[in-house]
């Protein structure tokens, strides 16, 4: 019998692609999507969908044991800028569902957890170019506190009670499907839609803020590969760094000029650039690569192509 999967948090930005990407591989009925509000048509139409909250361990495990679960990709989260507003609530979601799905997995009702982390694990003092996978983690963000304590629970559970929790540091991700939500790295998927809307863009960011950021393609494809990696493989059981590109709201503007040659940018940063500046520039990714044969496949220019051939329907 093929193994049954839950998505919590499916109607998210990676979510959606997450779920319609299982589907495709594993057959519809075998990814249970799960959200606390409803999604796209896409997402609803092709398979089973469940309302549940994530920070209820009950609506969890009625899911886990009414569709016979085996695995459980928690995407549910409160992303960094929101957190900075609603601390409490973010770490209650973020820590919170967490618990519930490594408590199933030690009791034996799921076999396998995939929990995202983030490059907001890093702080001010962490290096800042190509910040290696073991390094100085003093996050100074509500979010990266609950990435940071997630990811030594995730190693904690997998060491004391053998459970299967893989996890990757994502950088911000990019992608036309589905919107991002409260994060910091948002600017980089709103500036598409706006050059393609208005062809002028005022970025949160200051124009030489450096980020780590990652198609959403190579995101989907890095979690899959994870997944399916022998155990033996995964050898880091708190979380993967992972890196594709490296770019400055300038350079990505520069980009989409390459195509849209009116398009203008401005800068007006806001708290959010407090938050980009505690983050590393680019991130070393050599073990992800070594362990379980992680490679990228999306530049700048690639990317770029492709977010704007993916939204010009939606603007034309
Ligand atoms: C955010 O900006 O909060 C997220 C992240 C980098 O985890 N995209």
């Amino acid at each position: 019998m093929a193994s049954k999967i839950l998505i919590i948090g499916a109607c998210g930005q990676i979510g959606t692609e997450l779920t319609m990407a299982l589907r495709n591989k594993v057959g519809n009925d075998n990814v249970i999507a799960s959200d606390i509000r409803e999604g796209s048509r896409d997402l609803m139409e092709s398979g089973p969908f469940e309302i549940a909250d994530a920070t209820s361990f009950e609506s969890i495990e009625n899911l886990v044991i009414q569709h016979e679960i085996d695995e459980v990709y928690l995407m549910a989260a409160m992303l960094s800028a929101t957190a900075e507003k609603f601390p409490m609530k973010g770490w209650e979601l973020n820590m919170g569902s967490l618990f519930h799905v490594l408590n199933l997995a030690k009791e034996k009702k799921i076999t396998r957890i995939f929990w995202p982390s983030s490059i907001a694990v890093f702080g001010p003092s962490t290096p800042k170019i190509d910040t290696p996978q073991t390094t100085v983690m003093e996050p100074s963000t509500v979010y990266g506190i609950s990435k940071q304590s997630g990811e030594r629970w995730c190693e904690y559970y997998h060491q004391k009670y053998g459970v299967d929790v893989r996890s990757i540091r994502y950088p911000g991700l990019i992608s036309y499907k589905t919107l991002p939500g409260g994060g910091t790295t948002d600017y980089a998927v709103e500036i598409y839609h706006e050059a393609l809307k208005h062809k002028k863009y005022t970025s949160f960011l200051k124009e030489d803020t450096e980020l780590p950021m990652m198609f959403m393609d190579d995101a989907i494809k890095a979690t899959i590969q994870l997944m399916e990696a022998p155990s033996e493989k995964v050898k880091v059981r708190s979380s993967y760094n992972l890196a594709a590109l490296n770019f400055t709201p300038e350079t990505l503007a520069a980009a989409i000029r390459e195509h849209i040659p009116e398009f203008e940018i401005d800068y007006a940063p806001d708290f959010r650039q407090a938050i980009a500046d505690s983050w590393p520039s680019s991130i070393d990714d050599a073990q992800a690569r070594e362990d379980w044969g992680w490679s990228h496949d999306f530049d700048l220019e690639k990317m770029t192509f492709e977010m704007l051939a993916g939204l010009k329907d939606t603007y034309q």
